[in-house]
């Protein structure tokens, strides 16, 4: 077995030098079935999700629908912070951290709850009597359908199961065939693990009615139904009390429907039964051939606006699971691909305007309490969700975050009010479907003010990608009242009279100086954060003309946060004081949200920080938690080194160790991100930073192949964006731009940086700053560097910028200058 496995290995590397043709199919591809969870293949509409395992003989549909959660519209404030504040404050002025730390968790953390679960909607069950021996299986996830097909032999009868998950028709539908009259015969029914009962109706139809369980205190009120029913050709189907019989049909489709009575996160008093019901009756009436054509013309709206090649070899042949195995020693760039545009098809299914954002698990979930509640930890994992978002033009995907930060920019106001005596609203460092705000956890890991500050970057950020100011408009209140929080909130520091976020801590993590205590004042990420909060907030408010006298507050408190600091060894510091440790290798990088997703540390114009936030992420090494590594390859992307971000993206698409928690993470056979266990965050963290070594926009430029790795020799990309509503196409040959496509949605100036000279229509030399006002860049201070710091410096690559004039609709065309 090790000889033939050694064997295959040469052979791909041998065929990798020569790549064949760029036409391998999008598919995730098995020979056996799904025996775990992680093996199954995930389907979504962004509302109902399926975990589909292409079982011959018992096949499992694991089914979700993204407004079960535990519990009912709830609370978890702690009023008792407000009087506690300022002896916390001073604690930590003082350096009392553990001190600070007992008051926080007494005073600060939540009394009541510290979020809701979200919860399984149940399963589908068919079992297949006779089918335990089958020949020929095939299963498969078509990304550029959205569709599963299993498929397989038995008794000479050749069998095909597809299932999808509609959004047009808010319905999954599981669609068996056989190439032989009369040969479907099952059996189905549905459970879960708890809180439900099955019933049927009429012949044809079952249904599992239940009620969300209770947690911490919060009774469980939200109540669903799922209906699966039954339409076959010919033969029969029959009911008992908890199951169908299907005998000898020609064909069989199975429609599920799920609802619940959840209508907000105030409001749970929707009927459940009807609404699934409803969706159901038009589905029926419809037909399952308008439907998957429907589907499937819907999904590709979104997910044919990107392709990407790098290049195939042999490997492409192997089914996934192979090439997950073998990744790291092979040579498989279009597995590299096929990755990327998962992250893509898996936020197509997970978020659709009208629903709920993505959570840790996306919406996929076969669990009543699954690790961290499946919820919205916003330190990070929230963020992450969404950054392919704009970069691999799926704007409009963007619609359920935005809509959860203004609802928990409306429940944040009392939570803002009440803990700290403060304006605007906040959050810390979670919330769930009934938008709470309050610190959980422990003040360790929730004492973390910062929720509302990072969730409104997404805000402005979708607006510097489209220039819509009808939509900016619309969401500035919500910056606004974000900014007000920090303009209360900040409070002097005694040591440089600098203005900081106390208490607060550097995401999760503690200085090895005193590792039991993480909590802070002035820690990097909490100013870089507040940074960018005015910023983008005064930039909003000069945009649209308004609040003068806020910007000039803004403005002023600018001025007195902290500067970056470089510390003794040469390292980007994580805190107000010089405490990192080089042995540190916590999976949160927070100090270098300034590289990614912010961009206030440049290569070109902050030379010191850039090289200092290179030292801090050399130390913090490469293996980690998926969505730790995920950040890594955007981070790497963003210090222009494609190698190292490929050796991420190696590190990351290596099969995940264990199923338990861990930090060793990877890639499940399925392709899902494994923190360990999984989360779906390392899914979209690294299909970005895929994105990210291609394009850049955020440095005053549209940077084409800024990190493109050494074997990447040739390859193309189509359909990225860029700020300023620029789209880029970029064909790449011998590492170098070959032929790039600009369409302009905006017009003006698109500056362009390349390592190459290029030549083209209308390219000049670029000249002083850019007119073009997507790419101003705020200025931030500059840093302090220790006197003895051991600094070092990276040679960066050197670049030409031209300045090409673009018209609304203009199409641009521009080459490598022969
Ligand atoms: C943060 C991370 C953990 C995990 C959790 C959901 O707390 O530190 O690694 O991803 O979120």
């Amino acid at each position: 077995m090790r000889g033939f496995f050694c064997c295959l290995l040469l052979s791909l590397t041998f065929l990798g030098s020569a790549f064949a043709q760029d036409s391998a199919p999008l598919k995730l591809w098995y020979t056996q079935p799904a025996q775990k969870w992680v093996e199954a293949l995930p389907v979504g509409n962004g509302r109902l999700g399926a975990m589909v395992y292409g079982d011959p003989a018992e096949e499992v549909i694991q089914l979700n629908e993204n407004t079960v959660w535990a519990g009912q519209p709830n609370r978890n404030d702690n009023p008792q912070a407000r009087e506690a504040l300022p002896e916390v404050r001073r604690l930590i002025f003082e350096g009392n951290y553990k001190e600070a730390q007992q008051l926080a968790n007494q005073k600060f953390i939540s009394k009541t709850s510290h979020g809701m679960p979200y919860e399984t909607a149940g399963n589908l069950k068919l079992s297949f009597a006779g089918h335990a021996n089958y020949t020929n299986y095939h299963r498969e996830l078509d990304l550029e359908k959205a569709v599963t097909t299993s498929s397989y032999r038995v008794n000479g009868v050749n069998y095909k199961t597809e299932v999808l998950s509609s959004f047009p028709d808010q319905v999954i539908v599981v669609r068996m065939s056989a190439d032989k009259p009369g040969a479907i015969s099952f059996s189905a029914t549905m459970d879960r693990p708890a809180n439900a009962a099955v019933s049927t109706k009429g012949s044809d139809e079952l249904i599992l009615s239940g009620k969300s369980g209770s947690h911490e205190g919060v009774e469980g009120k939200v109540q669903f139904q799922a209906q699966a029913r039954v339409q076959n050709t010919g033969g029969t189907v029959k009911a008992t009390e908890s199951s169908l019989h299907v005998e000898q049909a020609d064909e069989a489709t199975i429609y599920i429907s799920i609802a619940t009575n959840f209508n907000n996160y105030k409001d749970i008093s929707g009927n459940a039964g009807e609404r699934a019901d409803a969706y159901l009756q038009k589905a029926l009436k419809k037909g399952v051939e308008a439907i998957r054509k429907d589907h499937v013309a819907d999904y590709k709206q979104y997910f044919d606006r990107v392709s990407l090649a790098l290049g195939q070899t042999e490997a492409v042949n192997l089914p996934t699971d192979q090439r997950i195995a073998q990744f790291k020693i092979g040579n498989d760039p279009a597995l590299v691909a096929l990755y990327f545009q998962f992250g893509r098809y898996l936020l197509i299914s997970a978020s659709r305007p009208g629903g709920q954002p993505a959570n840790l698990q996306g919406i996929w979930n076969d669990q009543l309490t699954p690790p961290w509640d499946s919820k919205y930890t916003v330190n990070i994992n929230t963020e992450m969700n969404y950054w392919p978002s704009e970069i691999t033009n799926l704007t409009e995907l963007n619609e359920p975050l935005i809509q959860m930060v203004r609802e928990v920019s409306e429940s944040g106001r009392q939570t803002a009010r009440d803990m700290y005596g403060a304006d605007g609203w906040m959050l810390h460092h979670n919330t769930d479907i009934w938008r709470i705000n309050g610190a959980v956890d422990g003040a360790f890991w929730g004492m973390w003010p910062m929720g509302g500050a990072w969730l409104s970057q997404h805000l402005f950020d979708k607006y510097a990608f489209s220039g819509d100011r009808e939509y900016l408009a619309s969401v500035y209140p919500i910056l606004k009242e974000a900014s007000k929080f920090y303009l209360d909130f900040l409070v002097e520091e005694p040591e440089h009279g600098w203005l900081v976020v106390a208490p607060s801590v550097s995401p999760e993590n503690a200085p090895s100086v005193h590792p039991e205590s993480s909590i802070a004042a002035g820690t990097t990420m909490d100013n870089q954060l507040v940074f960018d909060l005015f910023s983008k907030t005064i930039k909003a408010a000069e945009v649209l003309k308004t609040d003068e006298a806020l910007v000039a507050e803004m403005k002023k408190s600018l001025q007195r946060l902290p500067p970056m600091q470089i510390g003794k060894w040469g390292q980007l510091q994580e805190w107000m004081h010089d405490w990192d440790s080089p042995e540190d290798k916590h999976r949160h990088v927070s100090h270098l949200y300034g590289l990614y997703p912010s961009n206030q540390i440049s290569p070109y114009r902050h030379p010191l920080l850039f090289d200092a936030a290179r030292t801090s992420l050399l130390a913090r090494g490469d293996e980690s938690t998926g969505w730790s590594m995920g950040w890594k390859v955007n981070l790497w992307a963003r210090l222009l080194d494609g190698n190292h971000a490929l050796k991420l993206i190696e590190d990351q698409l290596s099969p995940a160790g264990s199923e338990g928690f861990g930090e060793g993470g990877g890639t499940y056979p399925n392709l899902f991100d494994a923190h360990p266990p999984f989360q779906i965050d390392g899914n979209f963290g690294c299909a970005a930073g895929i994105a990210e070594m291609l394009l850049q926009s955020h440095d005053g430029a549209v940077h084409l192949l800024p990190a493109l790795p050494d074997t990447w020799t040739k390859g193309s990309i189509s359909g990225l964006r860029a700020r300023g509503g620029f789209g880029v196409d970029i064909k790449w040959e011998d590492n170098k731009p070959d032929e790039v496509t600009i369409r302009s949605a905006l017009g003006g100036n698109c500056r362009i940086r390349s390592y190459y000279p290029l030549s083209g229509k209308g390219l000049k030399r670029a000249k002083g700053a850019n007119p073009n006002l997507f790419y101003q860049v705020a200025e931030i201070k500059d840093p302090l560097v220790t006197a003895d710091a051991d600094l070092k410096s990276v040679q960066v690559r050197s670049i030409y910028e031209y300045d090409l004039k673009t018209k609304p609709g203009g199409v641009y065309v521009v080459k490598l200058a022969k």
